[in-house]
């Protein structure tokens, strides 16, 4: 199925001087703040948040899964289903693939039918959490960190074979998670096991091609709940210093011990010139992988205010950095749950740009705590969807795309063209 654009633009009639209105008075607000709404759409329009391959099917939990219907049930149709997306919202112009999840065919005609809808192939993942049918080695002890020389290799080349792949459709970063550790103490020596994982990403470092990056994701615990090798950002930084400047640290939002402070983090990572980028999601125990901005959206607004100063203090563009959802959906409609996570990054990111800097380091250097927090919650508590709407509607897209989505009646459409009982996702 596929959106055309008169569908969207009718939609979009039926809602345009109601909006306009909106616009408008916020508009007027924000400046007589001296704050320019046309600034702040302009950018928002700009950014691009992938979507990975792995959350277009209901994922399930440990115990048991209930299946959406009509889910993709090939990498064409995840790339189609990215595309439906996209052309909803306009901000949605990647997929990230996991391997061997989604092993491509023939390169040409994927890349053809991405190119079609507009969109790029993101960071390609590699997958050592699970064995494959035909493996030859287990990893249920590790992978890159295995006290086995042999099975670290086989791990090492699986992850070789993600950058060829990666290679093939365009991609420019390997982004590995490792889900090796230990379950019990005394199981493992930790410095054996950073060692042979620093070797191992050493040999995976070598084969990356000149304009690649390798992205080093941590996570405090799961599937192993007594140590992780990469348990968080300090390890991972550690890794990628030994390694070099192609690697930088990836935060996935559900990666930390609860109530971490992940601005601080992204503050410090973005300060040494490491932070690769962010998996986004929300939780409320771990890693829970919820709809972003579900459960804590003030943490994500002051994720977005370091990542906005982050930004400016380095001079560099938003789009040289890896965003992506890293999220599962259990009891959503997986589409329309990724249609609200990518509302709520621009919502976010729009509210962090509404903050007063040079008010605010004033207010630090004046240890006017009361003013600074005053100055961010102004900003927090501005409803800033009509800016969010303008730059979906400035770049083609729906002023209300989850409302077009159910009055189109795709996750009908998409029953019909693929059935019942579809599963997308190698969990
Ligand atoms: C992990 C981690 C990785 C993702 C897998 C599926 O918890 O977040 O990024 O690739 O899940
Ligand atoms: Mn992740
Ligand atoms: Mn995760």
């Amino acid at each position: 199925m596929k959106i055309e654009q008169y569908q969207i633009d009718q939609h979009n009639d039926s809602l345009f001087s109601r909006h306009n209105n909106q616009y408008i008075f916020l508009q007027e607000q924000l400046g007589e703040q001296g704050i320019h709404a046309k600034d702040i759409v302009k950018q928002l329009e700009a950014f691009q948040v992938a979507i990975p391959s792995w959350a277009l099917g209901t994922g399930g939990t440990r115990f048991g899964r209930f299946s959406g219907v009509g889910e993709p049930r090939s990498l064409e149709e995840k790339i189609e289903d990215v595309g439906l997306l996209h052309a909803l919202n306009r901000s949605s112009g990647s997929i990230s693939l996991h391997i061997p999840w989604d092993i491509p065919g023939e390169t040409q005609p994927i890349i053809d039918l991405a190119t079609s809808l507009d969109l790029k192939f993101d960071a390609v993942n590699s997958n050592t959490f699970q064995d494959q049918k035909d493996q030859e080695l287990s990893y249920k002890y590790g992978s890159l960190s295995h006290v086995d020389a042999q099975v670290r290799k086989q791990a090492v080349e699986h992850n070789i074979e993600v950058i060829k792949h990666g290679v093939n459709l365009g991609s420019k970063a390997l982004s590995i998670w490792l889900s090796d550790g230990s379950c019990f103490p005394g199981q493992s020596n930790f410095v054996k096991a950073f060692q042979n994982t620093l070797e191992s990403l050493q040999e995976i470092y070598a084969a990356l091609p000149d304009d690649w990056k390798v992205y080093v994701e941590y996570k405090a615990y799961e599937p192993n709940f007594y140590s992780t090798v990469i348990q968080d950002w300090g390890s991972s930084l550690l890794f990628c210093q030994k390694l070099g400047p192609k690697a930088d640290v990836l935060v996935d939002l559900g990666h930390h011990l609860p109530n971490a402070n992940i601005e601080q983090i992204v503050a410090t990572l973005m300060m040494e010139g490491r932070l690769a980028g962010f998996h986004f999601n929300d939780s409320k125990y771990g890693d829970d992988d919820l709809t972003v901005g579900a459960i804590r959206p003030y943490q994500l607004f002051l994720i977005f205010v370091e990542l906005i100063e982050g930004m400016k203090r380095a001079n560099r563009a938003s789009d040289t950095y890896a965003w992506m959802i890293d999220a599962s959906h259990n009891v959503k409609d997986p589409l329309e749950d990724l249609l609200q996570s990518v509302e709520a990054i621009l919502i976010a990111q729009a509210q962090a740009l509404l903050v007063d800097r040079k008010k605010l380091e004033q207010a630090r250097n004046e240890n006017d705590v009361v003013l600074a927090q005053q100055i961010l919650q102004n900003a927090f508590r501005t409803d800033v969807r009509p800016l969010v709407r303008e730059a979906m509607r400035l770049s083609g897209g729906s002023l209300d795309p989850i409302a077009l989505y159910r009055h189109l009646g795709v996750r009908n459409e998409l029953l019909n063209e693929r059935g019942k009982l579809t599963v997308a996702t190698g969990l």
